[in-house]
């Protein structure tokens, strides 16, 4: 494991969960809260629709484009590679990163459809790594029960079943000792969810100052 010796480096935030879970909305409210505080923070989301590889992988969520198994998830961890120097430079310069989805979304959804464990988790080995996951836990039914899944690829309840357990898998296979892994029940109100999520967030940012970052 590579490391980096900095002070005063900026938190690496991550929000993972399913679909529905409340990932956006509590990752926005972190960083409004970051914000007005007088933070240096950023909000990114994964997959970045924008850049050219993020326009491939919109088309095909969107159901508009057909790809291989292996090309679209290539191109999922593509997409977080060409993010990589870029947020390595705004930790360095102490900058606090929220971000809404990242690579253990890519090994969940990809592994859910039937890909192989290993081989899926290869593509993003070497990504820089986050100080925190806050996993949005929640049941398909209650996701089901927040207005239903929309028209995209793998919004369908059978799927998200398997992503949940896939996620809990990879958290089993993190050896998380440093407590990396912050398991919250999605189904409680919006605002006792980011309460809990400040103060985790608070105690991180002070703690990564003096800690190297890591990719491994
Ligand atoms: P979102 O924009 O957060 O709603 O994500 C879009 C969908 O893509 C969602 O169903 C989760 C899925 N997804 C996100 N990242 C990845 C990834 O890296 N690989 C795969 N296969 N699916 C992903
Ligand atoms: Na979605
Ligand atoms: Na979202």
């Amino acid at each position: 494991r590579d490391t980096i010796n900095i002070n005063n480096r900026g938190a690496f935030i991550l929000f993972e969960g399913c679909d529905k879970a409340g990932k956006s909305t509590q990752a926005k409210k972190l960083f409004e809260y970051l914000k007005n505080n007088g933070h240096s923070v950023e909000l990114w989301k994964f997959p970045d629709r924008k850049t050219t590889i993020g326009q491939i992988i919109n088309g095909y969520l969107a159901n508009d484009k057909e790809l291989d198994d292996k090309a679209i998830h290539l191109l999922f961890s593509a997409n977080r590679w060409e993010c990589m120097k870029d947020m390595k430079n705004l930790l360095l310069s102490g900058t606090t990163l929220i971000v809404d989805r990242y690579a253990y979304s890519g090994v969940s959804y990809s592994v859910a459809k039937g890909m192989d464990l290993d081989w899926c988790c290869l593509p993003d080995r070497g990504l820089l790594s986050p100080d925190i996951i806050f996993f949005m836990d929640l049941t398909a039914e209650a996701a089901e029960k927040r207005g239903g899944f929309g028209e995209e690829r793998y919004e369908k309840k059978s799927l998200q079943e398997k992503v949940r357990k896939i996620f809990y898998m990879l958290k089993e296979k993190d050896n998380d000792s440093d407590s990396l892994w912050k398991i919250l029940n999605a189904n409680q109100s919006v605002e006792m969810l980011h309460k809990r999520i400040v103060e985790s967030s608070l105690k991180l940012i002070e703690k990564c100052h003096q800690l190297p970052l890591k990719d491994d």
